[in-house]
């Protein structure tokens, strides 16, 4: 079970790292890796779990952010989210995107960021996406709203990237051009 301690933070070099690819058909091991980064996402929005482990909430977790650095990364959005989905992305790719950006109006936080970083993020508003599942099968799939920052967000994990690199660092709430603001919140 992945717990807070086994989340790397801000300053360990392997969240700057270009993760490796993985080979399909997966491993015993990469396949127990994905399983336990869906855990952690589904734990983390439970409240009763949240509060026993001590964990905090987030719908997305990627590999490099346990010091594994491997192109897989997990998203987990409850039914009362609004929103349904679930899923592992192992070697996972944008194909195609919008024009048109979004990004979410409070800004975004990130397990490995012990601090609040403001500013807007500016990401694609919809993204067609590519990669495999824990059971090798190819999938295709478009993503908008939360669901689409939040599968950026972790793919630019697997390249080193940390949400904060994209914000504006002169002025952190300057308009977005062609953007939508995302203002709901999930949960509750
Ligand atoms: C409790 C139970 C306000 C502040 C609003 C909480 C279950 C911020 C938003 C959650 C913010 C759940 C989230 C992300 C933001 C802020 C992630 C609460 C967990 C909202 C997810 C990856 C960025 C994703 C919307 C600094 C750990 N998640 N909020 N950003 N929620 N959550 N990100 N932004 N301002 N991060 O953090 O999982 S993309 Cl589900
Ligand atoms: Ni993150």
């Amino acid at each position: 079970m992945i717990l807070m301690k086994d989340i790397i933070r801000e300053g360990h070099p392997t969240l700057r790292q270009k993760a490796q690819e993985l080979q399909i058909p997966l491993s015993a091991d990469d396949r127990k890796l994905g399983e336990e980064l869906l855990q952690y996402v589904k734990n983390s929005q439970d409240d009763e779990l949240m509060e026993k482990y001590d964990l905090r909430p987030g719908v997305g977790i990627a590999a490099p952010q346990i010091n594994v650095s491997k192109r897989i990364f997990a998203l987990h959005f409850d039914e009362q989210s609004g929103e349904n989905l679930s899923l592992v992305a192992v070697n996972p790719k944008i194909v195609s995107h919008s024009v048109e950006k979004a990004y979410l109006s409070s800004g975004e936080g990130c397990l490995s960021v012990d601090r609040s970083v403001p500013g807007y993020v500016p990401r694609y508003a919809r993204i067609t996406v590519k990669g495999f599942d824990l059971d090798g099968k190819e999938f295709k799939m478009r993503l908008k709203g939360l669901p689409a920052i939040a599968f950026q967000h972790e793919l630019d994990h697997l390249n080193g990237i940390m949400f904060y690199d994209h914000i504006n660092p002169k002025d952190p709430f300057h308009e977005v051009e062609n953007a939508v603001a995302i203002d709901r919140v999930t949960v509750e």
